[in-house]
């Protein structure tokens, strides 16, 4: 095609070209400069030659270093240190965030022991990854989650209720009591249904970033937008996590990936995970701008979190990395016993020399903003809240029987109408083998 016909065809709109990625990497051309000292292969355009020949030996690199902000005294390491500009106030309400997971967590679990639910996983190591994170995100910002996130819930304003109406899969589940326990989701704060196969949610984390810097790009008004994605470092071994960064890197998303580095996936300690400098070290390799936090530390987490939503907001979009490190001090979940692949004393060791709970406590009560009388009332009280709202989410109604057949696709098929039929001709047929009384209207419900 001439010149002249390009001219003619209409140019891209505006907003179109600006999205590509506005990292520019090369200057006026690709073609190598005689006696150049650097590579313009376009496949690496800044690579030096040279005529050592060395392979990178990652065990000669030194391990990437972990942001911490007090020590696990709940000491301040910077004494002269700016404040966290934030209030007193909030801090205490992280505090009780946390320690409200951290009850419903031992309640539920036990509950389910006792063969109450079906299932349960606790976050206990790991609130403050969840409390600290979502902290420094607006309602608006969408979330991904895997299912040990449940303080980021807290944070955002699930209630005691909401959490029940889940576990216990209840008419006032929002999720119609279809899924497992603990894949909680809402609709505002945004936060996508959890699901279990793992990994999935990291490219679709990218897409709805995509999503939303073509939003701002059609709608400049609109306040900016990002999405944060929380992972294991067992899902990090996924394929998905792989296409998951580089779409984010390659399309400049504002995306925040928090990857939990707790030690395990189930059984498989992460020696047998990865022999990488853990999940970190991957964001460099996708051109990602990329930190490892100390989990433990709720100011920490906060605090990269912040400046992470900042960066992942700068030149209309750029994703960036959070591996956040910490210990899975419970079992995987209540279908694991997780002593019969690690010591005992390894996991009470943990316990006792570092948690994100109890070194925010330290903190609060060496600024005298806490104390064992508040922390026993405060204990008290979550514990009769979460005691009552099970109490009334067990008791409560599951959904109708027809909710079991809507939804799976946007309208009811002919096909699903006849098993309606089908199952309510079985139910009539059979009444002493079915009790109906504890869904929502009974045999009307369907
Ligand atoms: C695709 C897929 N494979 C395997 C599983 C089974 N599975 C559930 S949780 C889990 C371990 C995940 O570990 P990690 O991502 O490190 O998170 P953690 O449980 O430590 O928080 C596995 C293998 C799954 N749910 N989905």
């Amino acid at each position: 095609m001439s010149l002249n016909l390009l001219a003619r065809l209409p140019r891209p709109a505006r907003s179109q070209r600006t999205l590509l990625p506005s990292v520019k990497r090369w200057g006026s051309s690709i073609s190598q400069r005689p006696g150049s000292d650097r590579v313009r292969f376009p496949g690496a355009v800044n690579s030096k030659f040279t005529t050592q020949m060395s392979f990178i030996n990652p065990l000669e690199t030194s391990s990437i270093p972990t942001y911490r902000v007090m020590n696990s005294d709940g000491v301040m390491l910077e004494k002269d240190r700016k404040s966290l500009n934030v209030s007193n106030d909030e801090i205490l309400t992280w505090y009780k965030n946390m320690l409200t997971v951290s009850v419903m967590d031992v309640i539920m679990f036990e509950a389910q022991r006792q063969g109450r639910l079906s299932f349960y996983m606790v976050s206990a190591g790991e609130e403050g990854i969840s409390v600290g994170s979502a902290a420094a995100l607006t309602p608006d910002d969408v979330v991904f989650a895997q299912y040990r996130e449940t303080g980021v819930f807290q944070q955002r304003g699930f209630t005691l209720k909401d959490f029940m109406s889940q576990l216990f899969a209840n008419r006032n589940d929002n999720g119609r009591g279809r899924n497992m326990p603990v894949h909680y989701g809402s609709n505002y704060p945004r936060t996508h249904t959890i699901s279990s196969p793992l990994a999935t949610q990291i490219p679709q984390a990218s897409g709805a970033a995509y999503a939303l810097k073509l939003q701002a790009l059609q709608n400049p008004d609109t306040p900016p937008r990002i999405v944060a994605c929380y992972f294991g470092e067992g899902a990090a071994s996924e394929g998905d996590f792989h296409a998951g960064l580089n779409i984010a890197a390659t399309r400049s998303c504002p995306v925040v990936f928090i990857c939990r580095n707790n030690g395990y996936a189930i059984s498989t300690p992460t020696l047998e995970q990865y022999r990488g400098d853990g999940i970190a070290s991957r964001g460099v390799g996708y051109g990602i701008d990329t930190i490892r936090v100390d989990g433990n530390d709720i100011f920490a987490v906060y605090e990269a979190m912040r400046e992470a939503r900042r960066i992942a907001l700068t030149d209309g979009g750029r994703p960036v990395l959070i591996e956040a490190m910490s210990y899975r001090v419970s079992h995987h979940s209540t279908s694991d016993d997780s002593f019969a692949y690690r010591a005992r004393v390894e996991v009470e060791d943990w316990k006792r020399r570092d948690n994100p709970i109890i070194r925010l406590r330290k903190w609060l009560e060496n600024e005298g903003l806490w104390n064992e009388d508040l922390e026993q009332e405060t204990r008290d009280q979550l514990r009769k809240a979460v005691l009552k709202e099970f109490g009334d989410a067990e008791r409560e109604k599951k959904p109708p029987i027809r909710a079991a057949f809507e939804d799976v696709y946007d309208e009811l098929t002919e096909e699903a109408q006849e098993q309606m039929k089908e199952l309510k001709r079985i139910l009539e047929t059979y009444p002493d083998e079915y009790d109906l009384r504890q869904y929502e209207d009974g045999i009307k419900g369907l």
